[in-house]
């Protein structure tokens, strides 16, 4: 038996087999799970109930973080599927396009700004909120997804580390708030991986190289290494940590400089 068996959990995120979101599904799946997902928007919905399809799901509905009501409509649509939540996963982060090249103190504006915010951080929030109802009298989880940018300076990353480190914020307020409902809230920070949201391919082959040259493990980390972390975060196996920014990065965040790189 699985080591998440029993547990049910909402997957906010899934756009491709290449999302962060699928690596943590197919992992929950596997230590027996039960799942439930949001589409973005109606495009992305066939494919999201095609893929969770293939790990036992039938619950998918649409969820446009912008809107209130449809993160109040999801969460009744899985109130009227299932009796209790044990797990949120928030794997959603965006910016408008033209905030991510050029130098953060040309390309910044009030509305990039705004827009990156809300849809990165603040609807992490407004998921926790909405989702105590459901989540009450069980040992529930919530989890978000962030990058070393929220804690550095990365070139082109521009508005989207302030974006990360108002996430990871929200992060430790929601840990202090919940911890008495027993509600465990936590980030994984993980390092760069190829999906739809990792910028135009060129720039982005050039950052996986960089990776992994200096990272201790000389590799780049997967969705299945990023999944494997979030089953346990989400876990009773995790039952003591809250408030925690864990790194799946293969290390690059704790070296400076390595002399073989490339
Ligand atoms: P992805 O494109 O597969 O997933 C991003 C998801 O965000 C998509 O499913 C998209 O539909 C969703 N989204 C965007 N705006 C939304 C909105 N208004 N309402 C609802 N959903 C919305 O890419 P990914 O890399 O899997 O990204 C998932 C998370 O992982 C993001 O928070 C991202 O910042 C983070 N992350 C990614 C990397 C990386 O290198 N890929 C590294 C560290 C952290
Ligand atoms: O968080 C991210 C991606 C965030 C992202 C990506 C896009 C592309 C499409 C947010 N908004 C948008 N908006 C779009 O219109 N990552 C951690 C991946 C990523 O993105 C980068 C990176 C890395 C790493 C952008 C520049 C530099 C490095």
């Amino acid at each position: 038996m699985g080591f998440m068996a029993g547990k049910r959990a909402l997957i906010v995120g899934l756009a491709s087999k290449r999302s962060i979101a699928w690596g943590i599904a197919q992992a929950f799946h596997r230590e027996g799970a039960e799942l439930a997902f949001t589409y973005q928007n109606e495009k992305l919905c066939s494919r999201v109930e095609q893929m969770a399809s293939t790990v036992g799901s039938s619950l998918t509905c649409p969820l446009d973080v912008a809107e209130d009501a449809e993160i109040e409509s999801a969460f009744d649509y899985l109130g009227n599927h299932w009796d209790g939540l044990d797990i949120v996963v928030h794997s959603v982060g965006f910016a408008p396009r033209d905030q991510l090249s050029g130098r953060y103190v040309d390309v910044v504006s009030r509305e990039g700004y705004r827009v990156a915010h809300e849809i990165s951080a603040y609807s992490f929030a407004a998921l926790a909120r909405e989702s105590r109802k459901l989540m009450a009298g069980r040992n529930g989880a919530l989890l978000t997804l962030s990058y070393l940018g929220a804690v550095r300076a990365i070139p082109n990353y521009n508005v989207m580390g302030p974006a990360k480190a108002s996430l990871e914020a929200n992060v430790r307020f929601l840990a202090a708030d919940l911890g008495p409902e027993g509600v465990r809230v936590n980030a994984i920070s993980a390092g760069p991986i190829k999906t739809l949201a990792a910028a135009g391919s060129g720039g982005f082959r050039k950052i996986l190289g960089h990776v992994a040259g200096m990272t201790p493990l000389r590799k780049n980390v997967t969705i299945e290494d990023v999944g494997n972390a979030a089953a346990f975060l989400c876990s009773d196996l995790a039952a003591g940590i809250t408030g925690e920014i864990l790194y799946v990065d293969a290390g690059y965040s704790h070296v400076g400089m390595s002399l073989d790189e490339d």
